[in-house]
């Protein structure tokens, strides 16, 4: 394989998968790395054959791409600094996607902080290890016993670091019976937003069995006050709150006693406000049982992928507002780069009504629901024409990206917007394509995944979603797909639900929630945890009923915190 002809997949996922254009021309999964191991993915599939966007608009009409591009120039003269918001999506992940961000933060424009995926949780991470959430290296992955899916549905939203753990012993702690569930040696079918009580409880048991990590605990901070959090409660009272015999917390002990344990934490636990207290409950009972700085296992998460490396598109706001509760009504100038407010946002009513209210740029790949609002579009070159570097959040490889295909002549990259912007406002050139490509490609980042200082939770303060709930709601949980990349490819707009509500497939209900209310059709499955329903990333109607909010600390999307009522309509 020579190095002129790879692909990394751009899309949002822990896997980061490397392909190539092999000598027939067809996209392939390469073999030499790790984690692809020669095979991709039907989301992978589903993007190659996209029809891409390649005409620009105004006004609904068809225009050059020079004259969308002077257009923009104007309307950004045009309007004073402090009217115009930059917000970007996770559509592409490759380094390069920043480039557009540099332009607006030297223009004045005002920027997003937080995000609608994983912040709060990494947050939780942080706090007890000093600021830094690096994953341990794959090989203490693979090297280890036992893998505990903690709300990660690891067999479907990381399908290629699953393939290399399949055959171990498996533990899922997930309120659906998901694919990961299903082949799992035991599924511990929690309640939701209640992982920090679950944690305690587990750290009672590892107490019990003579299991703490005497000289972690020595060498740190706190394991005490975190150990007089968990016997603050009589244990039979967990079984009630949790959802979770007493005898299933027996098991999975029997399962993880002197073997080498293996967390991938996933994005379930931490949808709430105070998801980051909940992840760092999770995270001090990982140390109180010594998962963290063995040679074997260890806990993953959504790590800071670019951890270790000089940043080489630095876009220095002076503004900054909350993504997940951005009000689009108050710019007179929205630019959207790579994403799908309308469907992937909080509270879809309000994204509507505030992009109807301003002058929308959509600079994407394909149109959307999203794009529906914009007053100008611009489309953006294809991933297979414009060079890239992919860092993972799932594990320490990176994907590298060529130009393979011409690039259609009414597109445009991220890098060249952002020159051509620079040239436009008399700003200085960004540092050479080439240049921040070969940084990221040379650069061999060392092994930060080592925790040298750790703080044990002390206090935890978490408002329960059972203790509000009344009869007749449920918790609603919106999580990933298989077919899907979030709003892209193949979407599902059910509501999934138990069968013992009572309701018939296709029956078409009104979801409400104190955010909003929308119409949406059932569809049954005894997957679902009878107090749950199911809306996946993507559906179109999810995003009406969530809260337009943030988590207490992070500026993240709390996209769980809300319980739901269904009425037939
Ligand atoms: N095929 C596919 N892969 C993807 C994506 C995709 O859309 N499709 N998206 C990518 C992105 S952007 C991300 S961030 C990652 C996320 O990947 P995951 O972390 O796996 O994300 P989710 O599917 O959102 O949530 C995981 C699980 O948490 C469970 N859960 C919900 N609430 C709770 C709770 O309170 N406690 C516990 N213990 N579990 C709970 C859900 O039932 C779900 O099975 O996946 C990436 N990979
Ligand atoms: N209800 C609910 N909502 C959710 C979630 C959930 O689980 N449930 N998950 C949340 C999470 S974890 C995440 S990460 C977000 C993701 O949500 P978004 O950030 O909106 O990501 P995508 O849906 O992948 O964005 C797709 C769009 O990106 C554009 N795009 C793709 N490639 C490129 C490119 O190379 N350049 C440019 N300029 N544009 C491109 C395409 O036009 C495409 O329509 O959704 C969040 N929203
Ligand atoms: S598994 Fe993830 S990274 Fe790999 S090809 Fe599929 S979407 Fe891309
Ligand atoms: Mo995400």
């Amino acid at each position: 394989m020579n190095s002129n002809n790879l692909v990394a997949c751009p899309l949002d996922c822990f896997d980061t998968c490397q392909a190539f254009v092999d000598e027939k021309g067809n996209l392939k999964g390469s073999k030499e790395h790790l984690v692809t191991h020669g095979k991709l993915c039907v989301n992978f599939a589903n993007l190659a054959k996209e029809e891409f966007l390649t005409k620009a608009y105004f006004e609904d009409k068809e225009i050059s791409l020079e004259e969308s591009l002077n257009i923009l120039v104007e309307k950004i003269k045009a309007t004073k600094k402090e009217d115009v918001l930059f917000y970007k999506g996770a559509g592409n992940l490759g380094v390069m996607q920043n480039s557009v961000k540099t332009f607006f933060a030297k223009y004045g424009a005002t920027l997003t902080k937080g995000s609608l995926c994983d912040e709060t949780g990494s947050l939780g991470l942080e706090l007890g290890r000093g600021g830094i959430n690096v994953n341990p290296p794959l090989e203490k992955l693979i090297n280890s016993d036992v893998i505990i899916a903690w709300g990660r549905n690891v067999a479907v939203t990381s399908s290629h670091m699953y393939d290399l753990i399949k055959d171990k012993t498996f533990i899922t702690i997930d309120p659906i019976r998901t694919k990961t569930a299903k082949i799992s040696d035991l599924h511990l079918q929690i309640n939701p937003k209640t992982d920090h009580e679950l944690a305690l409880l587990l750290t009672r048991f590892a107490h019990m069995e003579n299991l703490e990590d005497e000289s972690f605990i020595n060498e740190h901070e706190g394991a005490e006050w975190f150990f007089d959090l968990a016997k603050s409660r009589p244990l039979i009272s967990y079984e009630e709150t949790i959802g979770i015999k007493l005898q299933e917390i027996t098991k999975l002990f029997e399962l993880i006693k002197d073997k080498s344990v293996s967390i991938l934490l996933g994005l379930g636990p931490q949808k709430y406000y105070e998801g980051a207290q909940i992840f760092r409950a999770i995270d001090s009972f990982a140390a109180y049982i010594g998962v963290h700085n063995k040679s074997k296992g260890g806990l993953w998460y959504l790590d800071d992928s670019s951890y270790g490396y000089e940043k080489q598109l630095v876009a220095e706001a002076k503004n900054k507002i909350a993504l997940p509760t951005v009000d689009f009504s108050k710019f007179k100038l929205v630019f959207i780069q790579g994403t799908d407010p309308v469907v992937t946002a909080p509270n879809t009513k309000k994204v509507i009504e505030g992009l109807q209210n301003s002058f929308v740029v959509f600079y994407g790949t394909v149109l959307n629901e999203t794009s529906k609002y914009a007053d100008l579009i611009i489309p953006s070159s294809s991933f297979l024409s414009k060079k890239d570097v992919r860092l993972s959040y799932g594990h320490e490889l990176k994907a590298i990206s060529n130009y393979i295909e011409s690039k259609n002549e009414n597109t445009i990259t991220e890098y060249e917007l952002a020159n051509f912007l620079n040239e436009k406002f008399a700003f200085e050139k960004l540092k050479d394509e080439e240049e921040i490509l070969n940084y990221y490609i040379n650069t061999k980042v060392e092994d930060y995944s080592f925790i040298k200082k750790f703080e044990f939770l002390e206090e935890l303060e978490v408002e329960s979603l059972y203790e509000k709930q009344k009869e007749n709601q449920y918790y609603f949980l919106t999580s990933k797909r298989k077919n899907s990349l979030n709003s892209q490819f193949k979407i599902d707009n059910y509501l999934y639900v138990n069968p013992c509500l009572g309701f018939n497939n296709e029956d078409e209900v009104l979801l409400k929630s104190p955010y909003g209310q929308t119409k949406i059709k059932i569809k049954n499955s005894e997957d679902i945890k009878e107090n749950c329903v199911v809306a996946y990333s993507g559906n179109k109607y999810a995003n009406y009923v969530t809260p337009f909010l943030t988590d207490e600390a992070a500026n993240s999307a709390i996209f769980q915190e809300v319980l739901v009522e269904i009425e037939l309509s």
